[in-house]
């Protein structure tokens, strides 16, 4: 009978990945787990209304959500006051003993991620939450299931709540790093913020593919499992298949914590993610009880913060990046040296006035820290170290890249170029353009437009649509060829077909950044009404005003922008809003859509926007939420996934004879 043999499978694979994530001891091969998963999914497609909701075909993510719902934490989820040296922890015990005569403490690391709070009823996973304000966090349910080591399903069918920390591994953080530069994406700062990022997805397949994990800490309510002790209840959590950082340790007095926090002040490089400080707890819970808590912390635990680590170096040379606004900002390139679990060669300077204040010069030993972020900043010259060879930095009155004379703004301390053909602002202009938020133009990270820019291909925006031209020489480049050459081609062909605001605000008007492009864009719906718009027109529209309005004509009255739209609309670069009209189709009506597969007639693009324009959704992976895939040419995986789910499958001419009827 299916049901049984769908309970029976649900709770070996569950076991199973509790083994293989939570033990790293798994019972069953790779390929085991697979054979009985496809099994499962295979018998969840025939049987639909037998589907658990503690089924792990939810793993794979592909639940897709329009916003986030707001979540009321019954209680509060707090944060921690922060203390940064010993004498700070023997004030908090200090404290403690005014309270409680001989308090005991547990020491935890404090994993740097994202707080998350996890809700069980009858055992089962019904709500994964953020932190928020501490009050109303967001409903991240369907990301959470997506996380391997968050058990869907409890040994026990008991209700509660536990919180946690969701981290992103080290290594999986710079994996996914080198991943978005290589596509010309921003990169994420830390773990941390990655976590975030990963968590905050509409879409849970874009998560699952962020190798997230959790370390549990905190049940806000124990008494209903008459724990009394927070040793106990990381046990209890431990019990309920949760995992609990293994470096959790229970002392006897403060100077054992001291010991504590030295002792992983050292070895935290060393860890497999990263931690900001250690989270130092009273034990017992009555004694908690008894030091209360403030509005937003308790008083019966503290979060020791690790100062910003910092390392010596050599300053090599000073160079100064020229920024597609013309911001000249000075960067020191330094002797490699590891920070923080990463090397680092360069660091910046801030600004001139910064290299003047400290006195910086080519050849001194400084010291470096990473204040939060990835971009390393220099903190101090070790003077007691000059040899006398070291080199001033000559402040520079001229544009390193095109020679003209650098000004600096009122208020700003940065110095700008103003030549609006220096290369370097080109070179930048020109990333901006093809950056995702903008046109998106895949595979133009910052190396290829400025080979490109400097072989003379590509120097203005206009000249991406006459790359093609030169395609038989851009196949000679080393390191290109026919298909990496078609690719970037097909990407810019795709471009054409962007609505509005991405083309507007990757010209790089000043002031007109993403948001606004996309205000404008919709309100006058083409490129023609923008630039016949008055000063008037345009300030009158709310959150515009008089100095966007300002820019825009500014930049509008130039000759050689007007010839730019001119040249962008005979490559016939899409000019108007693709708003959000429809013709409702029934056949599309609120039905998700998956396109796979190159289609012959139309981009991925055209037809993303026509299913949308017939009231369709287009979602990027396949699962049991998905209406319709539509197969194009040597379709991929999606395709197999729509046959084991019994998905609906179009192929090309069946989507277009559907879109016209009707
Ligand atoms: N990040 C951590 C951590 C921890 C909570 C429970 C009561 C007050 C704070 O590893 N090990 N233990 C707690 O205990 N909180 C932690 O992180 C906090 C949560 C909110 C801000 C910090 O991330």
């Amino acid at each position: 009978m299916d049901k049984n043999r769908i309970d029976e499978l649900v709770k070996i694979l569950n076991k199973a990945s509790y083994e293989y994530h939570t033990l790293d001891n798994p019972s069953i091969t790779d390929q085991e787990y697979d054979s009985l998963m496809d099994e499962l999914v295979r018998l969840e497609t025939a049987n639909p209304s037998l589907v658990r909701e503690d089924s792990p075909t939810v793993r794979i993510g592909g639940e897709v959500i329009s916003d986030f719902k707001k979540v009321t934490h019954d209680i509060p989820m707090m944060s921690l006051d922060d203390i940064f040296n010993e004498d700070e922890v023997l004030a908090f015990d200090e404290r403690v003993r005014k309270v409680i005569s001989n308090p005991k403490y547990v020491c935890e690391l404090k994993i740097d991620g994202l707080s998350v709070s996890l809700l069980y009823e009858n055992g089962k996973l019904t709500r994964g939450a953020t932190r928020g304000d501490g009050t109303v966090g967001e409903d991240i349910t369907h990301n959470v299931k997506t996380i391997k080591n968050i058990p869907l399903s409890l040994p026990e069918d008991i209700s509660i709540e536990v919180r946690g920390e969701i981290y992103m591994p080290k290594s999986s953080f710079l994996k996914l790093n080198e991943d978005r530069k290589s596509k010309g994406e921003k990169e994420f700062a830390n773990p941390r913020n990655a976590a975030a990022g990963s968590v905050r997805q509409l879409d849970s397949k874009i998560t699952s593919e962020r190798n997230l994990s959790t370390f549990m800490y905190h049940i806000p309510n124990p008494n209903p499992y008459n724990l009394n002790t927070q040793e106990e209840a990381l046990n209890f959590m431990k019990e309920l298949t949760f995992t609990v950082n293994s470096n959790i340790k229970k002392v006897g007095n403060i100077n054992e914590v001291i010991d504590y926090i030295n002792s992983w002040t050292s070895k935290r490089k060393d860890l497999p993610y990263e931690i900001d400080g250690i989270v130092i707890k009273v034990n017992d819970f009555n004694d908690q009880r008894k030091l209360g808590v403030t509005a937003r912390t308790p008083k019966w635990a503290i979060a020791y913060k690790f100062p910003a680590e910092e390392v010596l170096t050599k300053i090599r040379n000073i160079e100064l990046n020229v920024g597609r606004t013309g911001k000249v900002t000075p960067r020191a390139d330094l002797d490699p040296v590891r920070l923080q679990g990463s090397v680092v060669s360069s660091a910046t300077l801030n600004n001139q006035d910064y290299i003047k204040e400290k006195d910086i010069r080519i050849g001194d030993i400084v010291s470096i820290r990473k204040a939060g972020d990835v971009i390393p900043e220099v903190v101090e010259v070790k003077k007691d170290r000059r040899t006398g060879n070291e080199i001033p930095f000559k402040m520079i009155e001229n544009c390193p890249i095109c020679g003209s004379k650098l000004v600096k703004k009122e208020g700003e301390v940065a110095y700008f170029c103003t030549n609006k053909n220096c290369d370097a602002r080109n070179i930048e202009g020109l990333i901006h353009f093809s950056s995702r938020d903008a046109m998106n133009i895949e595979g133009f990270g910052e190396s290829i437009v400025e080979d490109f820019y400097n072989i003379g291909y590509l120097k203005n925006i206009n000249d991406y649509y006459k790359l093609e031209n030169h395609k038989e020489a851009l196949m000679e480049l080393e390191g290109f060829g026919e298909k990496s050459i078609n690719n970037l081609l097909n990407n810019i062909e795709e471009s054409k077909n962007n609505s509005l605001e991405k083309l507007l605000f990757g010209l790089g008007i000043k002031h007109v950044g993403k948001k606004t492009a996309k205000i404008l864009s919709e309100y006058f719906k083409t490129m023609d009404n923008i630039m016949a718009a008055s000063l008037d027109d345009l300030s009158i529209i709310p959150d515009i005003g008089v100095k966007i309005a300002n820019s825009i004509v500014d930049y509008f009255k130039e000759e050689k922008n007007k010839e730019l739209i001119e040249n962008l609309k005979n490559n016939n670069v899409n000019m108007t809003y693709i708003g959000k009209e429809k013709n409702i189709n029934e056949l599309f009506k609120d039905k998700t859509f998956v396109l796979t597969g190159a289609l012959n007639s139309l981009s991925r693009d055209e037809a993303k926007d026509l299913i949308e324009a017939l009231g369709g959704k287009n979602t990027s992976s396949v699962s049991k939420k998905t209406d319709v895939v539509i197969k194009g040419s040597s379709p991929g995986s999606k395709y197999d996934d729509a046959i084991k789910l019994g998905i609906t499958i179009w192929d090309e001419e069946e989507f277009l004879n559907n879109s016209r009827r009707i």
